[in-house]
C-alpha cells in the first residue's frame, strides 16, 4: 500500500506546479496592470487576427477570397496556400503592425494599430487595402470576411442593415466589458460592394474555417461594369446559412462554446477596407480611429520604429543598403508579430502514470518557429528567439521568459513543446502532443538570462522578477542535474532517446533539439553527451551571476562551473583524438545501414500472404564503448558555448575543420554534419529525411559567428584566424539568407548545404530571424 502512496504521489507531482509563488502576478497581464499590451496579435497562426492577453479571449480574425474559380479560402497560415510571400514588414510588438501577403494575382496589405484609453485595453483599427498585381486582374472580384468570436465566455450581437450588410457589432465579455466593431464604408472596390453575413454558434475555434467554408453558396450575384456596361451579373460565394451536422442521437446539449459573427464584403480590386474596435470603457475618444487619423498614427508609429530600429542595430552604419535594412527590420518584425498568447493544458506522461494525464491550465505568451507549421511555443527555441528579442525589448523579453518559467512543475521540468488551447491543439497530429516527464530540452533561457543580464539599463528593474525567479531557477537548474546526469560524475546524458534501435539507422536524440543528429548506435547509460554537459557549463554560469546579484555567494554554481569549464576534464571525459574534435561517448558502431527485409515464406506457406518487405537497421559490427565519431555541430560546442580556453591547443584544431569544406565549410554557413561523416544526408527511416544531417541551422550558426567573434578579441595564439573566420562567416550567412529572402520571399527553417536554398518549413521567422543580430554584430 506505501509504495501504491509513493506511486500516486510521484504521478501528482508530475502534473503540480512549482510551489513557489508564481514569478507573474496572477492579473499582470490584465489591463489595467498593462494596459497597452491586452490586445495585440497574438493569433500568429492566422494570416491576420487579434485578441487579447487572457485565458478565454474574444478574438478577431480575417479571411478572404478570390472569387475566380472555386473558392480557396485563406484563413490559417498554410504553407498548402501557396502564397508567394506573406509576413511582417514592420510590427513593433506593441503598437502596431504592417504586414504584405501575395496572393495569386494581388497583394493584401494588413495593418494594424491600437490606442490605448478606458480599463479594458483600449481601441484598434485595421485596414486592409488589396491591389492587382498585374493590370490584368484589376477588376478582380474578391471577398474580405472579417469575424469576431468568442471562446466559452461573453456575447455577441450583429447589427444588420438592410438583408445582409451587418454595419457594426456589438459585444460584452468578462475581459472587455462592452465592445463595438464597426465596419465603415470601403472605400475603392468597383462600384457596388455586396454584402453577407453569417452569425451563428460552434463548437470552438478550432472549427471556425470549417464553419465558413460550410456555408458558403453560389447563388449569389454581384453587378460588375464591364466594356462601360452595366448590368452584367456574376455568381460569387457569398455565407448563408450554417448547418450544423447533425448530432449522433443520444448526444446531450451542450451550450455552444462559440459565438461568430462574419461580416463578407465582395467587391473588385483595387479595393480598401477598415475595420475600428471600439472599447466601451474609453470615454474621452477624440473621433474615430479611421481615415486619415489612421494614417496618422500609423505614420507616426511607423518612423518611431524606423528610428528605434536604427538606433539600436546600427545597420547603415556597418555599410547595408536600404533594402537590406528592411530586410532585417522584417525579420525582427515576423518575430515580433509571430508572438502569440496561448492558454490551455499541456497533456503529459510520466513513469508514474502511464495514461496520459492534463497539466493545469496555464497561459504562455511567446514567439513561435514558424506560422504556419509550428505556431506554438518550443522551450529551447525560445532562448533562441529572446536573444533578438531582448536587444529590441528586454521588457517583452523578460515577459515570455517568466510566462515560460511558470510552467515548472514540482519537481523543476518545463515542457518542451506547448500546444496550449484547441487551436494549437488542432495543429498537431496525435503522436506529438504527449509531452513525456524526463525528457529535457536544452536550457537556452539560460542564454536569453546572460543577455538580460548583461543589459546594465534594464538589469536593475528586473531584480524583483530574478528574485521571484530565483527558486524556480534553481530547481530547473537542479532538475538538470538529477535526472539528466551520467555515469561519471559531471558528464550528462540526453534522456529519452529512440527505443526501437531496429526501426532507425540512429535512434533520434530529439530532446536534445538537434533531433536526428548522430549519437551512439545503441542508447545506453553509458553514454555521455558534450552538448548538454556544455549547456549545463553555461547554466552554472549564469546561475553563479544571478545568485551574486541577489546578493548570496553563487558558491555551489562557481563550484560546477569551475569543473564543467575544466578544459583538462573535458579533453578526459570528451576529447576524441581520433575524431581530433569533442565527441560523445557510449556503445557505438558506425557500421550499420538500412536494409528491406524481406520475411520469408514458411514451407507450403503461400507467399501473398506474407507482410511487405521492411527497412530496419542491420549492424554489420558489433557496438563498442567508444567515442562517437561524427563530426559536426555537437563536436563544436565547447567552442560554440565558450568553454573552450582560448589559449587550448585544441582550438587550431577545430578551426581547421570548421574552415574545411570538405567537412562543415560551405559558402551558406556551417552544416550540421561534415561530409567525411558516415551519416552525412542519411535517411534515418523510409519515411525520415536527413535533418540535422549536413542542412545549414542558423541558430547554431549565430553561435558560431558569435563564438568566432568573442574569441577573436580575446588573448591566443589564432586571433587573425579566428578574427578572418569570423569576417567570411558572417559574410556568407548574411548574403545567403538576404538572397533566398529576396528569391523565395521567405525566412526558412534550414539552408541547403549544396545550393544554399532555403528548405524545410517556411516562414520560420523563430531563430532564423538571428540573421539580424549577425547584421548587427550583437553577440
Ligand atoms: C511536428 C508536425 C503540421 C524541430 O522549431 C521547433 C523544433 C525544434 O525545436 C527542433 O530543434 N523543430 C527541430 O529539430 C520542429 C519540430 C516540430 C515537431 C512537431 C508536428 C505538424 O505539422
Amino acid at each position: 500500500a506505501y509504495s501504491g502512496y509513493i506511486k500516486w504521489s510521484l504521478a501528482v507531482r508530475v502534473v503540480t506546479l512549482h510551489p513557489s509563488p508564481p514569478i507573474l502576478a496572477p492579473n499582470s497581464s490584465s489591463p489595467s496592470l498593462s494596459p497597452n499590451m491586452f490586445w495585440g496579435s497574438y493569433r500568429p497562426q492566422v494570416y491576420f487576427g487579434m485578441k487579447t492577453r487572457s485565458p478565454h479571449s474574444v478574438v478577431t480574425g480575417l479571411m478572404w477570397m478570390s472569387q475566380a474559380g472555386a473558392p480557396s479560402l485563406r484563413h490559417t497560415c498554410e504553407q498548402g496556400d501557396g502564397l508567394a510571400r506573406y509576413g511582417w514588414l514592420m510590427h513593433d510588438g506593441e503598437n502596431f503592425g504592417i504586414q504584405e501577403i501575395q496572393d495569386g494575382g494581388f497583394t493584401l496589405s494588413t495593418e494594424f494599430v491600437k490606442r490605448p484609453g478606458g480599463d479594458h485595453g483600449g481601441d484598434w483599427s485595421w485596414r486592409i487595402r488589396a491591389s492587382p498585381e498585374a493590370s490584368s486582374s484589376s477588376g478582380q472580384l474578391v471577398s474580405l470576411m472579417f469575424y469576431v468570436a468568442t471562446d466559452g465566455q461573453g456575447t455577441l450581437t450583429p447589427h444588420v442593415e438592410g438583408k445582409r450588410h451587418v454595419t457594426h457589432v456589438t459585444g460584452m465579455s468578462e475581459e472587455l466589458g462592452q465592445f463595438t466593431l464597426r465596419f465603415p464604408k470601403a472605400e475603392g472596390g468597383g462600384s457596388h460592394i455586396s454584402y453577407n453575413y453569417l452569425s451563428t454558434s460552434c463548437p470552438g475555434l478550432h472549427t471556425v474555417t470549417d464553419v465558413v467554408r460550410t456555408s458558403l453558396r453560389d447563388h449569389f450575384t454581384h453587378p460588375t461594369e464591364s466594356g462601360g456596361t452595366r448590368g452584367n451579373k456574376r455568381r460569387y460565394f457569398g455565407l448563408d446559412t450554417y448547418q450544423p451536422p447533425p448530432l449522433p442521437p443520444g448526444t446531450p446539449t451542450r451550450a455552444p462554446h462559440t459565438q461568430l459573427v462574419v461580416h463578407q464584403l465582395t467587391l473588385q480590386l483595387p479595393l480598401q477596407v477598415e475595420v475600428v474596435f471600439e472599447s466601451g470603457s474609453f470615454q474621452q475618444r477624440l473621433g474615430q480611429l479611421s481615415g486619415l487619423s489612421l494614417s496618422k498614427e500609423l505614420e507616426r508609429h511607423k518612423s518611431n520604429m524606423e528610428n528605434r530600429f536604427k538606433g539600436i542595430f546600427r545597420l547603415e552604419e556597418k555599410g547595408f543598403i536600404p533594402d537590406q535594412v528592411a530586410f532585417a527590420q522584417a525579420a525582427l518584425s515576423n518575430m515580433l508579430g509571430g508572438m502569440g498568447y496561448f492558454y490551455g493544458s499541456s497533456l503529459v506522461q510520466s513513469p508514474h502514470n502511464p495514461e496520459p494525464v492534463l497539466y493545469p491550465a496555464a497561459p504562455l505568451y511567446t514567439a513561435v518557429p514558424s506560422r504556419s507549421f509550428f505556431p506554438r511555443g518550443f522551450l529551447w527555441d525560445e532562448g533562441f528567439h529572446l536573444l533578438l528579442i531582448a536587444r529590441w525589448s528586454p521588457a517583452l523579453a523578460w515577459q515570455s521568459l517568466v510566462h515560460w518559467l511558470d510552467l515548472m512543475n514540482a519537481d523543476g521540468w518545463i515542457p518542451r513543446e506547448q500546444i496550449l488551447g484547441s487551436e494549437a491543439r488542432s495543429k498537431v497530429p496525435d503522436e506529438f502532443v504527449i509531452q513525456k516527464s524526463e525528457n529535457a530540452n536544452p536550457p537556452t533561457l539560460f542564454l536569453a538570462l546572460r543577455q538580460l543580464l548583461a543589459n546594465k539599463e534594464t538589469v536593475g528593474d528586473a531584480v524583483h522578477l530574478l528574485r521571484r525567479a530565483w527558486p524556480r531557477l534553481q530547481s530547473w537548474y537542479d532538475w538538470y542535474n538529477v535526472t539528466q546526469a551520467g555515469l561519471l560524475p559531471h558528464t550528462y546524458r540526453w534522456r529519452g532517446r529512440d527505443k526501437d534501435t531496429l526501426r532507425f539507422l540512429n535512434p533520434k536524440t530529439l530532446t536534445s533539439g538537434l533531433d536526428d543528429y548522430p549519437r551512439a548506435s545503441h542508447p545506453s547509460e553509458d553514454e555521455r553527451h558534450v552538448d548538454l554537459r556544455c549547456w549545463m557549463a553555461l547554466a552554472s554560469q549564469v546561475m553563479a551571476d544571478i545568485s551574486q546579484l541577489l546578493g548570496e555567494d553563487g558558491g555551489h554554481y562557481l563550484h560546477d562551473n569551475r569543473i564543467l569549464t575544466d578544459n583538462a576534464l573535458l579533453h578526459q571525459q570528451h576529447w576524441s583524438e581520433r575524431l581530433g574534435a569533442y565527441a560523445d561517448y557510449g556503445n557505438h558502431t558506425h557500421n550499420t545501414a538500412l536494409e528491406w527485409v524481406r520475411p520469408r515464406a514458411a514451407p507450403g506457406q503461400d507467399p501473398r500472404s506474407l507482410p511487405p518487405p521492411q527497412l530496419i537497421r542491420v549492424v554489420r559490427k558489433p557496438p563498442r564503448l567508444q567515442y562517437v565519431g561524427a563530426l559536426g555541430y555537437v563536436s563544436f560546442f565547447p567552442f560554440f558555448l565558450q568553454v573552450l580556453n582560448p589559449s587550448s591547443p585544441h582550438l587550431g584544431r577545430l578551426l581547421d575543420h570548421i574552415r574545411d569544406s570538405d567537412k562543415v565549410w560551405t559558402p551558406y554557413g556551417i552544416r550540421s554534419l561534415s561530409k567525411s561523416s558516415s551519416l552525412y544526408l542519411q535517411r534515418n527511416t523510409e519515411h525520415d529525411a536527413p535533418y540535422w544531417r549536413g542542412p545549414v541551422w542558423i541558430n547554431m550558426n549565430y553561435l558560431a559567428v558569435r563564438a568566432l567573434y568573442l574569441y577573436s578579441h580575446m588573448e591566443g595564439p589564432h586571433r587573425d584566424r579566428l578574427a578572418s573566420l569570423y569576417r567570411e562567416l558572417r559574410q556568407n550567412l548574411l548574403a545567403n539568407l538576404y538572397r533566398q529572402y529576396k528569391d523565395t520571399g521567405f525566412l526558412w527553417e534550414q539552408y541547403n548545404d549544396q545550393t544554399g536554398k532555403g528548405q524545410g518549413c517556411y516562414p520560420f521567422t523563430g531563430w532564423s530571424s538571428l540573421v539580424v543580430l549577425i547584421m548587427a554584430e550583437e553577440y
